[in-house]
């Protein structure tokens, strides 16, 4: 027995059959610094919920993340007892690629499809596999196959990034990826991830003495201290928080953490609290100002962003354009009243009507679904597939568009907000009179050297006023600070020039850089030539038709 999990095939972010261009595979290039040219940061994720699922079965499992087409087919004709495909709704047309695949290579096969896909209304007509898998998948699956489902969760040790790259310089991956638990019980009528379960919070690390294990776990494992935390809304359990900072501090242990929180539980928890655990970014719902969410209200964001800046925290303010008291008048607010927030990293998304969620029942009872919008334009980075009151479909690309370039062309590029926010903090950090906080001036500082070295190529390649006048002022706060290059920084700085340009004709060019295919096996048997040999005399027997 055996079971293959995949993701979607690429290649992802190009027009084709499958899939489109303004649907990147990047989280920041595809939706936040998208018009931000050469200094739009540039990572891969890898699938994690592949990775965890495969970590905590017993059966013999290979994970193959990102594959291409052919990739996908070379691997079902290996022959699979089950093949698990994880989905987002924007990709329901490889996901059906894939199953028509699976079911002419390998009819034996048993085929379950994992995640959003699966709330798309009459899937089981639209899609013909075995099994839809509804939310959590580690219990799901064990429960399929027999296993224990009381076994406690074990932890991938995986990076979180892959195939990163500042203004084209590659970078090694420093971050691993912790999962405390999914889904958010807030329950905004928007949110995909909230209602895919239930709802309900979904706890793997529940104390913060677990996730303090499991974060030293994996530091022994990769040898970092950095992750990125993969929970909708991290700071919603403060208690657990609290566990883990009291834990480091008895230990003098410091660890770095990228986190997702609501407004309402980064006001509750104070942001000293959140720079003492470490947590050096922070990815915060803004919506809009004339929000009607419970987690933005009453607070006063502008000031809770300035403050979390001044301890050297990034913010990620995420804004969502056509709401449905948009007109062309007043989108404009919103879009000033987020770009005025002074966050290192905007994200605009267009609201979008997500199966599943309160959102997609109610829009679709008042039939404001456009019929006809096929699945893989469903992705909130081109146009809406509702019917806005006061946009039409074909008008809200170019407001979208609109409203990155205005961020880009008024705060500058991300890359020296995020370089300002470094400097502020590791001063903050300088003169504290709490030790903890004070200790961690060197680990800013190790930041800000690192950024400095890209000052020159930022200089030479600006492509606005904004980014000139920040390069300029940081580059001589950064000397005041730091002083003058040393002999290695300046032929780095000197090597930086060559990386961007390569990266600004790649950009030219239209070549969307694709992540890499990954193959990564558990528990698999050791070769045996008698499997083999029934393998080839299988494949030998299947039709290699027209699938290609
Ligand atoms: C990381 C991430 C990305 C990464 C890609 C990572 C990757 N390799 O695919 C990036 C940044 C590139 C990205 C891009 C996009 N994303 Co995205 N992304 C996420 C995010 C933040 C985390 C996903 C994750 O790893 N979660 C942790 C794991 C453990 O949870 P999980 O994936 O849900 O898996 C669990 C279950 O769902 C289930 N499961 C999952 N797969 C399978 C498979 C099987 C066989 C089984 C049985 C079970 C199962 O079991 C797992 C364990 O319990 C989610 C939001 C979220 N918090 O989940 C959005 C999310 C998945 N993304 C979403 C969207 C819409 C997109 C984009 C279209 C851009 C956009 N507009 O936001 C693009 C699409 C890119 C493309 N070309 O395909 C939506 C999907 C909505 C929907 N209903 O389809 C989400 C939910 C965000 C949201 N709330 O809107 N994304
Ligand atoms: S607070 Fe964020 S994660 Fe929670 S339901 Fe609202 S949008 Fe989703």
């Amino acid at each position: 027995m055996k079971l293959l999990l995949t993701s979607v095939f690429g290649p992802f972010g190009v027009d084709d059959q499958y899939g489109r261009r303004l649907n990147v595979m990047e989280l920041f290039h595809n939706q936040v610094t998208r018009e931000q040219g050469l200094f739009s940061l540039r990572i891969n994720h890898p699938s994690f919920g592949l990775y965890l699922i495969a970590e905590n079965l017993d059966i013999p499992t290979v994970v193959l993340d990102f594959p291409t087409l052919e990739r996908f087919v070379r691997e079902v004709k290996k022959g699979y007892d089950y093949i698990g495909i994880s989905s987002i709704v924007a990709n329901f047309c490889k996901v059906k690629k894939m199953v028509e695949i699976i079911r002419e290579l390998s009819p034996g096969t048993k085929i379950i499809i994992g995640g959003h896909c699966t709330s798309i209304p009459g899937i089981e007509k639209l899609i013909d596999c075995d099994y839809f898998s509804v939310g959590e998948g580690i219990s799901w699956f064990r429960r399929l196959l027999g296993e224990n489902v009381d076994k406690p969760v074990r932890h991938p040790a995986i990076y979180s990034t892959l195939n990163r790259t500042v203004m084209g310089v590659p970078q090694p991956a420093t971050a691993g990826v912790i999962v405390p638990g999914l889904g958010c019980v807030n329950a905004c009528s928007f949110c995909a991830t909230s209602h895919h379960f239930q709802k309900k919070y979904v706890g793997y690390l529940n104390t913060g003495q677990e996730l303090y294990d499991t974060l030293c776990e994996i530091e022994r494992k990769l040898g970092c201290d950095e992750f990125f935390v993969m929970d909708e809304n991290f700071l919603k359990n403060p208690a657990r928080a609290q566990e883990l900072l009291e834990l480091m501090e008895k230990d003098g242990k410091y660890f770095y953490l990228g986190v997702f929180s609501s407004a309402e539980t980064i006001a509750a928890c104070g942001v000293e609290f959140m720079a003492k655990l470490g947590i050096d970014f922070v990815w915060i719902g803004v919506e809009s100002k004339q929000s009607s969410y419970a987690k933005t209200k009453g607070i006063d964001l502008k000031f809770l962003i300035h403050e979390l800046r001044e301890y050297g925290i990034q913010v990620l303010g995420s804004a969502i354009l056509f709401l449905d008291h948009h007109t062309k008048e007043n989108i404009q607010e919103d879009i000033d009243f987020i770009i005025e927030m002074e966050t290192d990293f905007v994200q605009f998304m267009e609201l979008g009507p997500l199966p599943g969620t309160a959102l997609y029942k109610e829009y679709d009872a008042a039939k404001r679904i456009l019929a006809g919008v096929p699945y893989e334009d469903w992705h909130g980075q081109d146009k809406i597939w509702f019917r806005h009151p006061n946009f039409t479909r074909e008008e809200t690309n170019d407001y979208l568009k609109d409203a990155f370039i205005q961020d880009y062309q008024r705060q500058g590029p991300s890359l020296l907000r995020l370089a300002d926010t470094s400097l502020r903090g590791y001063r903050t950090m300088k003169g504290h009179s709490d030790s903890r906080l004070n200790s961690m001036q060197n680990r800013l500082a190790e930041r800000c050297k690192l950024i400095r070295v890209l000052f020159t190529a930022i200089e030479m390649f600006a492509e606005n006023a904004k980014t000139r006048e920040l390069a300029k002022y940081l580059k001589t706060e950064y000397q005041k600070e730091f002083g003058e290059l040393n002999l290695k920084e300046k032929i780095l700085s000197a090597l930086v020039p060559f990386f961007a340009w390569k990266e600004r004709e790649m950009l030219r060019k239209n070549i969307m850089r694709q992540p890499p295919t990954c193959y990564k096996t558990y528990r698999m048997p050791a070769w045996n030539p008698l499997l083999f040999f029934a393998n080839v005399f299988r494949r030998a027997k299947v039709r290699e038709s027209h699938l290609l």
